[in-house]
């Protein structure tokens, strides 16, 4: 029996950077996860009868939304949908079983780096036909349509098992629960040489992965310690919480701190990792050895022939406008092209599609490529693994030659959170004021070359997005770029990306705040973030 609900819009269902997110009380209201769901099956032609993926990080509400997503489906046409086992899809599994069924598309329910819990956040986010997130078109037409809504479709129906492999239907509907590890280990086991990684772990290399209780758990457990041996304990906090354990699934060194001491301590393991709530992000800590995530990049793009499935060489390099230039010299002396795209993963899907693309990043933890249209955390681990196996060095020595070959960019995110809308909106207005007067003006960081709000033209159907993030840019090639986070959940983030490069004869071993102190100067200056937001000092620095 199909139900048609009568209903009304909500004001603020636009999706931001990766999806609907907001607190579970707003999600938990009636109609609220309904209304946004409709509003993407309102948005999306041609489905009836096809395939959507259906699974999330684990976190509260996870699984009653994905009941509720299961009855609309149903009411609304689709002929099958997958769904992880247990409702667990990390996000780049959920990118490539939608790839792999042929699916029409997915729904990914996660909040990603969000924290998890009654209190905290909860989202939800619709990938495409090629396993990526909606581009803005589609999450446009979703945020207009979510304003006029009235009515919603769902099928009355007992909820699904979704704990049990196997099949059954929701009306003509079939559901399909499938498991959410399987096939994902086997497309990494075809990117990587599995079996040099078992002998470096079984020669006493040492390493811990840190899943940060949340969707990557199972993963892990299954790639670094059953296919390549790593001791049981290797993987930490592996069991996926729906509150993540009270803890803040951003693998920062912030939040993943206890990962971070265990690394500088005098007898650390060899290499570390984390990843985030939905296991897209990553984070790479050497014995000794931070790796910045521009870095991260840059050094996997540049020894990335060295794993199997990238024997062949990569065709070009995307990175967002924030993300470091480390990529930049990495194209360069690779002869390849390097594509500035603005933050979040909806941009770099048309690259990858038209094959412009192998290998893409972001200043935020994320590294991906071609395999699936999802930054992918373990992928990145499994990458440097390879490399690691491949050149016999430790991850400090990678980096020093890395940094002698190409210069080093000094580099530091500075988050400002908590603060009030309308104040951080006043402070990125007073930015924007001033951009066409500062070019040929000198403050703490030197000389301003050019200043600018990034917009960008899709090289591949000439859309243009505008307004991401303003960019000063100094004459000795330092930046200092301003933006609002798109994923927070509450009051407005300004987010101060510092960027600082020193050429391969420069001074290589400086400290970051160090190198970056007269840009961190230059942005105090520019922005009086002091005196729009009242903060002396970030909230978390990256
Ligand atoms: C942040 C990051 C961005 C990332 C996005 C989603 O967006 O800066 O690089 O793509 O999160 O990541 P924003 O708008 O808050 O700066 V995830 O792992 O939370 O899906
Ligand atoms: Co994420």
């Amino acid at each position: 029996m199909i139900q048609t609900v009568s209903t009304t819009p909500f004001s603020d269902q636009k999706p931001g950077t990766s999806g609907l997110r907001k607190k579970v009380r707003v999600f938990a209201q009636p109609h609220y996860a309904e209304n946004f769901i409709q509003s993407v099956f309102d948005s999306l032609d041609g489905f009836a009868g096809q395939t959507l993926v259906v699974g999330g990080d684990g976190r509260y509400l996870n699984r009653d939304v994905i009941q509720t997503v299961l009855k609309m489906a149903a009411a609304n046409g689709f002929g099958r949908v997958l769904v992880g086992q247990g409702g667990i899809l990390s996000t780049p599994a959920a990118s490539h079983l939608i790839r792999a069924s042929g699916a029409f598309g997915g729904l990914i329910l996660s909040a990603s780096h969000n924290p998890g819990g009654p209190d905290e956040d909860f989202g939800i986010k619709y990938n495409i036909g090629n396993g990526g997130p909606a581009p803005e078109k589609v999450t446009d037409a979703i945020a207009a349509r979510s304003l006029v809504i009235d009515r919603y479709r769902i099928a009355e129906a007992a909820d699904a098992d979704i704990d049990s492999l196997g099949t059954c239907q929701i009306g003509d509907m079939v559901v399909e629960i499938v498991d959410p590890v399987a096939a994902y280990a086997d497309l990494m086991a075809s990117l990587f040489d599995f079996d040099a990684i078992r002998a470096m772990i079984a020669g006493g290399f040492t390493l811990a992965f840190d899943s940060m209780s949340a969707v990557t758990g199972p993963y892990a457990k299954e790639i670094f310690e059953r296919r390549l041996g790593a001791p049981a304990g290797t993987v930490m906090n592996g069991t996926p919480l729906p509150d993540f354990g009270h803890h803040h699934p951003d693998p920062n060194l912030v939040h993943a701190k206890a990962l971070y001491e265990r690394m500088m301590a005098p007898d650390g393991p060899d290499f570390g990792a984390a990843s985030d709530g939905d296991g897209d992000r990553n984070l790479i800590i050497g014995r000794h050895c931070y790796v910045t995530p521009s870095d991260s990049l840059a050094v996997l793009a540049a020894n990335a022939h060295l794993a199997p499935g990238y024997a062949q060489g990569l065709k070009g390099i995307a990175r967002s406008m924030p993300t470091s230039g480390a990529a930049d010299r990495v194209a360069e002396k690779l002869g390849i092209p390097l594509c500035e795209t603005p933050t979040g993963w909806k941009f770099f899907g048309n690259l990858l599609d038209a094959g412009m693309a192998t290998i893409c990043g972001e200043e935020s933890a994320g590294t991906g490529s071609d395999h699936v249209r999802e930054k992918d955390g373990i992928w990145a681990v499994l990458l440097w693994l390879n490399i690691l196996a491949a050149r016999k060095q430790s991850v400090a020595d990678i980096m020093t030659e890395h940094w002698a070959t190409y210069g080093r960019n000094y580099y530091a995110r500075h988050d400002y959170e908590s603060i009030v809308k309308d104040k951080a909106d006043a402070l990125m207005a007073a930015l924007r004021g001033r951009l066409d007067s500062l070019p040929g003006t000198s403050n703490s960081g030197g000389a301003i070359q050019s200043a600018d709000d990034f917009a960008y033209t899709d090289p591949t159907d000439q859309s243009v997005s505008r307004n991401q993030g303003v960019r000063i840019l100094f004459a000795d090639g330092s930046r200092v770029v301003f933006r609002l986070s798109g994923t927070g959940t509450e009051g407005a983030t300004l987010r101060v990306y510092i960027e600082r490069y020193v050429g391969p004869d420069g001074d290589l071993r400086m400290e970051t705040a160090e190198a970056l102190a007269p840009l961190i100067a230059a942005a105090q200056e520019l922005a009086d973030i002091r005196g729009f937001t009242g903060m002396d000092r970030p909230s978390v620095i990256t």
